[in-house]
């Protein structure tokens, strides 16, 4: 929305396709019970627009689904994007034609068009992914994947419900479901950590704060790691005191939120550092859940805290205590098949009346890929990407010109506030555009060399940290045949922005130009 807005200042005409029939993008499709960001309301906002940002009054410390939607419905209101959207279309095909410079875009409603320039603003984590397990199409009763979620609602009192995946979407919808429906059985292969969300009403008196700083909150957020305000702590966790430490990992606990991870600034890249932060949560399931066999099932041991997406909860572990939750281990006890009546495992048949799939996304490269895009030589992104992705900053592939791919695999994107990345993306290619119009250079492409520098440059600083200890969505570790390379950029956003910044200024260094 905010590219269109953007291009539309630069005098461009512009067709957006929307596969969904409402705009809104991860929040128009995950509408699932419990949906919420786990970015706080006044961090998880545009900033592209003073009025906008004054006049949008939000209503929880956490923004939920429902509230994140009706803020990017009066967004298309308020900006008049409507009329260049197309909604209910899937772009199908885009083909660069050497001949014209121009690409040829086809969509699933018989669409084709030629256009200049093609951005890409399809989203890292919208290829919901349902595994193929056998006899799924058998089951008798409804079944839905959480990123998919039906538009009027799903009543599960009186049913048995089975939840498949227990990552950010299973954690934050088990609760709500637990407390409507006769029993739900939970099945999990990897337990993940997860800290509270504290969430609670806005308070008016921050709420005022936030915007009359906004200029400086916005300005910290850019320079920032992650894109986020949070207190992060530069001090190792192994410097301080057990008692210190302690009471440090208390306080954010108290407090909620992903900030947890920022107590020490030594737990994302030192195992013994994790190690401590990892242990702390595993004495709060224990504290929280009655049951310690349960509690040890929920504990994560077999990867680094923070090295897949921490999830943030409200009431997840607390929800095992109740009588109609059951948990069952298939890494022990495999699901073996879905049958009419429910899901049989090694160990034995769960008879269930409906099946919720949180089952995650062909992340990041998954939505670029289901384009079948072809660039010059008539080269497919697929087999470019075979081996894993190849970009420059994130922003393009070499061979794809004037193809731009906002929040794309090599760009800090997933590890980052989203807004705060697309933002930068944005300001980064309307300024790209118009640049290139003014000097009536026709195209822009990546060049080889400076791909192959910032591929491995975004591989060597990964595997400065723990995360490709963790098989995660970040590696493409949860997609059988999926490459495993590290795809989201660690080096921070601020430092990527100056990155980015300074390219631009150079001429757009790293980059071949053509007239
Ligand atoms: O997906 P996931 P998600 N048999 O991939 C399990 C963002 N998000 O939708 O770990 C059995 O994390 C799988 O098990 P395993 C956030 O960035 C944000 O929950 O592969 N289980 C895992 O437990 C997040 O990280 C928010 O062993 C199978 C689960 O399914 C990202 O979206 C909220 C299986 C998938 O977890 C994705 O989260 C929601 C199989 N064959 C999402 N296949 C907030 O802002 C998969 N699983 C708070």
């Amino acid at each position: 929305m905010y590219m269109l807005h953007r291009l539309r200042g630069l005098g461009l005409s512009v067709r957006v396709f929307e596969t969904g029939d409402g705009v809104g993008g991860t929040w128009y499709w995950n509408r699932y019970p419990g949906a919420r960001c786990d970015v706080q309301s006044m961090e998880y906002s545009y900033s592209f627009d003073d009025r906008l940002e004054q006049e949008w009054e939000w209503t929880e410390r956490f923004p939920s689904q429902p509230e994140i939607l009706r803020y990017a419905d009066h967004v298309a209101d308020r900006f008049d994007l409507r009329r260049d959207i197309q909604f209910g279309t899937r772009v199908t095909r885009a083909a660069y034609d050497e001949a014209t410079g121009l690409w040829r875009v086809e969509t699933d409603r018989g669409d084709v068009v030629a256009a200049r320039y093609l951005i890409s603003a399809v989203g890292c984590l919208s290829a919901a992914r349902v595994p193929a397990f056998p006899g799924a199409e058998s089951f008798r009763g409804p079944s839905f994947h959480t990123g998919r979620w039906p538009h009027d609602g799903v009543d599960f009192s009186g049913l048995r419900v089975a939840v498949i995946g227990t990552g950010s979407s299973g954690i934050q919808a088990i609760p709500v479901i637990a407390g409507q429906a006769e029993h739900v059985t939970v099945f999990q292969r990897t337990p993940n950590y997860s800290v509270p969300a504290h969430n609670r009403p806005m308070e008016p008196e921050y709420q005022g704060w936030a915007k009359a700083n906004y200029p400086d909150l916005r300005r910290r957020m850019r320079e920032s790691h992650a894109g986020l305000l949070g207190e992060f702590n530069s001090t190792s966790a192994l410097e301080v005191s057990d008692e210190e430490r302690t009471r440090e990992f208390e306080t954010r606990w108290a407090k909620g939120g992903i900030s947890f991870l920022g107590a020490y600034g030594d737990i994302a890249v030192n195992p013994r550092a994790n190690e401590l932060a990892a242990e702390f949560v595993r004495s709060k399931i224990r504290e929280i859940v009655g049951d310690p066999g349960t509690a040890e099932l929920l504990s994560p041991r077999d990867h680094p805290i923070g090295s897949k997406r921490i999830c943030v909860d409200t009431g997840y572990y607390a929800t095992y205590n109740r009588p109609n939750v059951t948990l069952v281990d298939v890494r022990a006890d495999p699901i073996e098949e879905i049958t009419p009546t429910g899901v049989r495992t090694a160990a034995g048949r769960h008879d269930v009346d409906m099946i919720v799939y949180a089952t995650g996304y062909d992340a990041m490269t998954g939505p670029l890929l289901g384009m079948d895009i072809t660039g010059k030589g008539g080269l497919s992104l697929r087999r470019k990407w075979e081996a894993g992705p190849r970009t420059y900053l994130g922003l393009m592939s070499a061979g794809f010109p004037n193809l731009f791919t906002i929040t794309g695999p090599g760009s800090p994107s997933v590890l980052s506030n989203m807004i705060v990345s697309i933002e930068q993306h944005v300001d980064w290619i309307a300024g790209c555009v118009a640049w290139l119009r003014e000097r009536d250079v026709a195209a822009i492409d990546a060049d080889p060399l400076a791909e192959d520098a910032w591929t491995a440059h975004v591989n060597e600083v990964a595997q400065f940290t723990l995360y490709p200890q963790a098989d995660s969505w970040y590696l493409g570790a949860n997609v059988p045949g999926k490459p495993r390379v590290f795809m989201p950029y660690v080096g921070g956003v601020g430092a990527y922005r100056l990155k980015c910044e300074q390219v631009a200024a150079d001429g757009y260094e790293g980059f071949v130009l053509s007239s």
